[in-house]
């Protein structure tokens, strides 16, 4: 706390250091300089409309989605955050098919390695709508002073050190945890500093919020079309019909639903038997933040998603994730026998 009484990230990450005496300060160190990256996307995010920086750049990314140039300029800042900050030593990335080795003396040496989405979302960046940063820092596990592996990028949600996510919407705020509760900061442009805004957040324990696109439903399991049919009914006791809200920005729907109450799924289909959003840099953190704040995240069959042992980068899996009576709710109809 200072004199304005408020509460920088650096200063709170600081803080938060302080429970772990063994620290040497190389997490801060991370966390630091993603908070800087994320402020100059913030930057950049809110001036697209004026400067050529909208529209494809005419390549598409690992998993053939349009590369906006916004998506390349996050991507490129994140990766000179994540290698300035000499913690890291390697990415995994969206924008990348192969992870990013950081192959220098001091990134050899930095025990962990990140996994992120620099600009999720971004189809929306033309028509003004919120996008997001996702990120997740894992411990590395193969041998420090060598270039980071495969492997380390490969580990289970539960070995998340940290996740997070920033918003880029009517303000700029970073959610993030370490394992010990989420915390929301909101950029103040005036001081250039993200400020602790949403402390100790907890989600609703009921919902009364569905998102999901629902232009899929004929493609969709008979158990997601029985939770819909569910989630529109009429039922006092159950505070139905539910209402629907779906932005079609992972980050910018999940934080209204962490924040309000709600689920958002995103279910196979019969194009997509995987879902579409990605395990390592999409699910993994948000499933580590819905579950600090007390809600849960599965692929809707009953497996938790921090459970799930990746086994390629840009892996996708079905994505149902909000408050814990929500998600059984929707995977009691998911193991429901019996047609529509
Ligand atoms: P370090 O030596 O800085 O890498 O910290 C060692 C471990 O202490 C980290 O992997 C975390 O589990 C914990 N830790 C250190 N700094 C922080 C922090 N700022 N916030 C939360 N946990 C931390
Ligand atoms: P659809 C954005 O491309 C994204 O990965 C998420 O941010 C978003 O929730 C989802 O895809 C939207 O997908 O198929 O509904 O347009």
């Amino acid at each position: 706390m200072n004199e304005h009484n408020v509460t920088t990230l650096n200063e709170f990450v600081i803080k938060k250091q302080n429970d772990f005496p063994y620290a040497k300060g190389e997490l801060t160190r991370l966390l630091s300089h993603i908070g800087i990256a994320s402020k100059i996307v913030h930057r950049e995010v809110n001036k697209a409309g004026l400067v050529d920086i909208l529209g494809e750049m005419g390549t598409v990314n690992p998993t053939g989605e349009d590369q906006k140039k916004l998506d390349v300029f996050a991507n490129d800042q994140f990766i000179g955050a994540l290698k300035a900050s000499a913690e890291c030593c390697g990415i995994a990335s969206e924008e990348n098919q192969d992870i990013v080795t950081f192959d220098n003396d001091l990134a050899r040496d930095g025990k962990y390695i990140v996994t992120i989405d620099p600009l999720d979302g971004s189809s929306n960046i033309d028509v003004n709508v919120s996008i997001g940063t996702i990120f997740a820092i894992y411990r590395r596990i193969s041998k420090i002073g060598h270039k980071a592996q495969e492997e380390d990028f490969l580990q289970e949600g539960t070995r998340q050190v940290a996740a997070g996510y920033v918003i880029y919407g009517s303000s700029t705020m970073m959610v993030y945890t370490t394992g010990r509760g989420v915390n929301g900061f909101t950029l103040d442009p005036s001081i250039g500093e993200f400020c602790l805004s949403h402390p100790k957040i907890q989600t609703p324990t009921n919902g009364k919020i569905y998102s999901i696109n629902e232009g899929n439903y004929v493609k969709f399991p008979t158990g997601v079309k029985k939770y819909l049919k569910y989630c529109q009914e009429k039922d006092s006791e159950t505070n139905r019909p539910f209402t629907s809200r779906y932005i079609g920005s992972l980050v910018a729907d999940f934080h209204r639903n962490l924040l309000k109450g709600g689920i958002y799924i995103y279910p196979e289909t019969e194009n997509n038997p995987n879902g579409k959003l990605r395990l390592l840099y999409e699910c993994n953190p948000i499933a580590f933040i819905a579950e600090q704040a007390g809600g849960k995240a599965s692929d809707g069959n009953g497996n938790r998603i921090l459970d799930l042992k990746p086994t390629s980068l840009h892996q996708r899996v079905p994505f149902f994730v909000g408050p814990r009576s929500m998600v059984d709710k929707a995977e009691e109809f998911m193991n429901s026998k019996g047609e529509m």
